[in-house]
């Protein structure tokens, strides 16, 4: 088999640069190692910057995007003595929009299927192959026959477990990493959410969230140890503890109800440098990872899609190769402002473990600067809409 792009990974990285490439006629073939309807029982990301919203128009995939979603102006801080709200459009000009990632991932397959385009799933042991010369193919099995596909490049977009990153030598390649002393667990209920807008909640007793997917659905999160496990918090457990961790007028209008997904995430930071190695392109989780304070994983994910789309286009359309060969400075570029922003939010707002009385001052001076001052919001709104790419 022989195709133009070799895309490893099915998930929402994978899937909006095939659905790009296939609007400007470029050929690629999506590996993804598990079944569709596992990819879309992964309970993720729910906030999109507005960057990821024109991909997704731009991808022709955003018709229920743009009829479901929720635009959201600003979200609000809750700290033990301070609730305040951070304006978006007041600030930058720009809302955030609602909708999960499991409703994007779902739009991109249906998009992919009805075009016709391959997505090859199963796949096992997925092989990148010379990387380096001017002829990369990808080897892997699936339904037990092995399999070759030849092609120009490759895409990485097989999150932080893939091969694509490993696929780079040791000796050219760099890790950056930070794993947090806590986790989130978190539920969905099919309730309405408490509020609006998200809260984003520091305690005493460490931190909460409180988002939503629709008028219906609600998604909460709190703070926990590492070595907790699901099976330890019942429902009635999770909803007295984030009870506790919100403003009382929250906590007093909280709806309550049986969980319909509950886990727990570990947090972490992570960047691999460089993005690029020869032919091959790491995007998204394969490349980078940020905790979820801030919602930028899935949005830093997207602009990594739109650069390597950028540099394809140019490539195959214009015949340039500069935007291949920019490709992993520019992708890093943003990647360190939201993976700082993500880092900056996470240390604001969490109880740490080891924490000392000056770092809970410096925490509770952070968020009272935060409070009072127009040009702190801003910065906050401006990262939280996301950066320009
Ligand atoms: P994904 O979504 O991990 O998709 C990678 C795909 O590659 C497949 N794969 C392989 N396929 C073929 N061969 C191999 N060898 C393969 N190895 C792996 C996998 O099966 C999968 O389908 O990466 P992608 O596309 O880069 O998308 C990134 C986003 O999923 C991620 O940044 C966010 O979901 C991160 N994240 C969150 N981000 C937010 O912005 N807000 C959130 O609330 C939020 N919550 C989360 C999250 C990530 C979580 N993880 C990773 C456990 C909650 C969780 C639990
Ligand atoms: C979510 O709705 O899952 C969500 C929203 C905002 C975050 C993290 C997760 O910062």
């Amino acid at each position: 088999m022989r195709t133009q792009v070799v895309i490893v990974g099915g998930g929402p990285s994978g899937l909006l640069l095939s659905q790009l490439l296939l609007k400007s006629g470029i050929e690629s073939i999506v590996l993804e190692r598990k079944t569709k309807d596992y990819v879309l029982s992964r309970i993720r990301a729910g906030i999109l910057e507005q960057g990821f919203v024109n991909l997704m128009r731009e991808a022709g995939v955003s018709e229920r995007m743009d009829a479901e979603g929720f635009n959201h102006d600003g979200t609000l801080i809750a700290a033990e003595n301070a609730t305040f709200r951070i304006d978006f459009v007041k600030h930058t000009g720009t809302p955030v929009m609602v909708y999960g990632q499991t409703e994007v991932t779902r739009d991109l397959y249906a998009a992919r299927e009805a075009a016709g385009g391959k997505i090859v799933y199963e796949t096992e042991n997925v092989i990148i192959h010379d990387a380096k010369t001017d002829a990369p193919y990808v080897t892997f099995t699936t339904g037990g026959q092995a399999q070759r596909i030849d092609c120009d490049y490759v895409a990485g977009c097989d999150g932080f477990h893939g091969v694509s990153r490993r696929t780079i030598p040791t000796d050219v390649r760099r890790e950056y990493e930070k794993v947090y002393p806590f986790g989130w667990l978190g539920i969905l209920s099919e309730t309405p959410p408490v509020d609006d807008e998200l809260i984003y909640a520091s305690s005493e007793r460490g931190f909460a969230l409180c988002s939503m997917r629709n008028a219906s659905l609600s998604r909460y999160y709190v703070q926990c140890p590492l070595t907790d496990k699901v099976e330890d918090w019942s429902d009635q457990a999770f909803w007295d503890e984030l009870k506790r961790r919100i403003p009382d007028e929250a906590a007093d209008k909280l709806i309550t109800g049986p969980s319909i997904e509950k886990s727990i995430a570990p947090l972490r930071s992570f960047v691999t440098e460089p993005m690029q190695w020869g032919r091959l392109f790491l995007c998204g989780d394969a490349a980078h990872i940020v905790p979820p304070t801030g919602a930028k994983g899935l949005n830093t994910a997207a602009s990594d899609i739109h650069y390597l789309y950028h540099a394809l286009r140019d490539h195959y359309l214009d015949k340039s190769d500069e935007g291949i060969a920019r490709y992993s400075a520019k992708a890093l570029a943003r990647v360190w402002k939201a993976e700082r922003f993500s880092w900056w939010m996470t240390t604001l707002l969490h109880h740490f473990p080891d924490q000392t009385e000056f770092d809970l001052k410096m925490q509770q001076a952070d968020i009272a600067f935060l409070r009072d001052n127009e040009a702190a919001q801003k910065a906050m709104a401006e990262n939280y809409v996301g950066l320009p790419y």
